[in-house]
């Protein structure tokens, strides 16, 4: 490797522009996060999306059709488009190869590219050459001109020059690069992780064939979808009950901004609205997003106005997006993105361009299409009528909303400490459990809350309905935030939220509900990393006085070698199983227990995984869990 550098840095010349090339790839080598986010597997996956996006750029700009992309049996990456090449040649200014350039300079390749709605440079878009500093060993092979050509790197320093190895008649880009492991934590590529970006890739862009292949598991498959961001709603419903089939599709451009926008409604209650911006992907939204639900807002109230179906009451926001699943895809000339992480979109031509078309298409079809029209102004009113429902019985009974309530629930054992920053709630499964828990819990700062047995499934239920439910109501007064829309994260009682479950099928749907609750209705709950799950252990292991607690089968065999001949092993089935001391040692002293954080790694998934879980069909289900939870819920210890 380093006879490659030294020959890569001979041929360069040592002229001003490779070493101003040079300095750019070490900034990237000494702080990577900078530019791809991380160097855990999140950044590693980053590398392989920043090669797709320019192939995919080539696709939008109606240059190539296909990108493949492989995982070698050897670990490495191949990424291959049919556009039209990266630049083969000398470049005159710079004296060096535009492909060098390209794969060198951190800024080359914005200006050999000029297509206006790229995905690449955007959001996270750094370049190709990025994923060369990165890469211990990278080859890049163009096709183009009627010719192959080649050139390979270390660390992103050129092995030599651009070397000609073949004729072509095609065009297309072949990158393939291995991650250099002593940047990045894991350089193993996970096929879940890829697919599901390709997958959402392909439905903005109903262009583009992505083939996909992992050659160390033989494992393929093609994403191609005609119907484009109009099939992904279908997709993202495929667990939920729609109430119209197709989605509304309103295809269009305004400014300078192309909209690709579909919505389809539910029997269900949550929305799931998901933006983009030149296929990026904008979770907090932005000026797009106000855009599309102005104007939802607005066109619904006028469309009920004038066929005499609102008298005089006005749908609210959430009451016309009540159970429905929404793609908002624009496209425009460099967007601009603002927020903490650039997950929002701030140019504000964008609002305009969406409600201004929205408001004349969807009217439009309405016009055209009165059945559709008719389900989802019923729906909206249903919404609406709940709500208020909610509302007047609230005023009746006084109740003053049960949130304003200062009595906490009779089952609640809580903890002395009053600063919330201090306190923790352990929510037991079951009475028993709950009573070991109060007697061994440190009362000083750990609350028990016990519930008995399943709670309602959230997924299933009218949002005004929850509070019917006694066991929610507990949960909802004991955290002390609210619930729904209204829910406030600054007034939770304790910063620790654990949910304590046996480790049987039972415990984890008890926790599954739990957590769904917490997810759709106490969202900020779980994104400020309040949620924990107890890992109460699976095993103790003893011989005489001595005694092990094992979380693991792995710690449980290490216990038996341990305590040598005649050691004793026996399974916890459940908490109740445990003394309140053994509770304490095990699961409850902050000392000495396990705990794992929830943290929602992909919302978009998030939403899919709990509308399969908790939904009714159990086709998906199974599936879904299986190649998905571990992505979406990262349970960090
Ligand atoms: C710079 C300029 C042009 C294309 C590309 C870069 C390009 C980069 C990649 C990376 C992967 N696949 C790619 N395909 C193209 C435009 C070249 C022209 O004008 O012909």
């Amino acid at each position: 490797m380093d006879g490659n550098k030294q020959q890569g840095l001979r041929d360069a010349e040592y002229n001003a522009d490779s070493i101003v090339a040079l300095k750019g790839l070490e900034a990237v080598r000494k702080r990577p996060g900078m530019y791809i986010g991380s160097t855990d597997s999140r950044g590693l996956h980053h590398l392989v999306y920043e090669v797709v996006d320019n192939g995919i750029d080539e696709v939008m700009a109606g240059y190539a059709k296909t990108v493949n992309v492989y995982i070698n049996e050897d670990g490495s990456v191949t990424v291959n488009d049919d556009g039209r090449g990266i630049p083969v040649g000398l470049n005159k200014e710079e004296g060096k190869d535009a492909l060098e350039m390209c794969l060198t300079d951190l800024h080359a390749g914005g200006k050999f590219n000029q297509n206006a709605y790229k995905v690449s440079g955007g959001l996270h878009g750094v370049g190709v050459s990025v994923v060369n500093a990165l890469s211990e060993h990278l080859i890049a092979v163009v096709e183009r001109d009627g010719k192959i050509h080649r050139q390979t790197y270390h660390i992103g320093i050129p092995d030599g020059p651009v070397e000609t190895i073949g004729v072509s008649e095609r065009t297309g880009t072949t990158i393939t690069f291995y991650p250099d492991p002593s940047i990045f934590e894991t350089t193993e590529f996970e096929y879940e992780v890829l697919q599901n970006r390709f997958r959402n890739q392909a439905f903005l862009n109903k262009e583009a064939v992505i083939y996909f292949e992992d050659k160390r598991t033989g494992r393929s498959e093609k994403f191609h979808y005609e119907g484009g961001v109009s099939e992904f709603v279908q997709y993202l419903n495929r667990s939920k009950k729609p109430i119209h089939d197709p989605p509304i599709a309103l295809i269009g451009e305004r400014y300078g901004v192309y909209m690709d926008i579909a919505l389809q409604y539910t029997d269900g209650y949550n929305e799931a609205i998901d933006a983009f911006v030149n296929t990026i992907y904008t979770p907090e939204g932005g000026a797009h997003l106000t855009g599309f639900r102005a104007s939802l807002t607005k066109t619904i109230n006028s469309y009920g106005k004038e066929n005499g179906l609102l008298k005089d009451t006005t749908l609210e926001g959430t009451d016309v997006r009540e159970g429905l699943t929404a793609i908002v895809s624009i496209r425009m000339p460099d967007p601009q993105f603002e927020g903490q992480t650039k997950a929002k979109l701030g140019s504000s031509i964008a609002q305009k361009a969406v409600s201004e078309f929205m408001n004349e298409k969807l009217a439009e079809f309405f016009l055209e299409n009165p059945a559709v029209a008719n389900i989802v102004i019923k729906k909206a009113i249903s919404a609406l009528e709940s709500r208020e429902a909610a509302r007047k019985a609230r005023d009746a009974t006084r109740r003053k909303s049960v949130l304003e309530s200062s009595s906490l629930p009779g089952k609640l054992a809580d903890c002395s400490e009053k600063d919330p920053a201090k306190c923790e709630l352990y929510i037991v499964e079951g009475e028993s459990a709950g009573g070991s828990a109060k007697q061994g819990r440190d009362r000083a700062f750990q609350a028990i809350l016990p519930l008995r047995g399943k709670i309602l499934n959230v997924e299933k239920a009218r949002p005004d309905k929850l509070l019917d439910s006694e066991e929610i109501k507990n949960l909802m007064i004991a955290i002390g935030g609210g619930i729904g829309k209204d829910f406030d994260v600054s007034k939770i009682r304790y910063h620790n939220v654990v949910i304590m479950t046996d480790a049987d099928v039972d415990g984890a749907h008890i926790g599954t509900l739990i957590l769904t609750l917490f997810y759709r209705q106490m969202k900020p709950l779980v994104e400020n990393g309040h949620v924990f799950l107890a890992m109460p252990p699976l095993y103790r292991v003893s011989k005489g006085k001595k005694e092990i607690y094992a979380y693991t089968e792995a710690e449980m065999a290490k216990a038996v070698e341990e305590l040598g001949q005649g050691a004793n092993v026996s399974r916890y089935k459940g908490l109740g199983e445990m003394n309140p001391q053994q509770l304490w040692d095990t699961t409850m002293n902050p000392e000495t227990r396990m705990m794992k954080r929830v943290e929602i790694e992909d919302s978009m998934l998030a939403d899919q995984l709990f509308s399969i879980l908790m939904g009714d069909d159990v086709e998906p289900r199974r599936e879904f869990i299986i190649e998905h939870a571990h992505e979406v819920i990262n349970l960090d210890v």
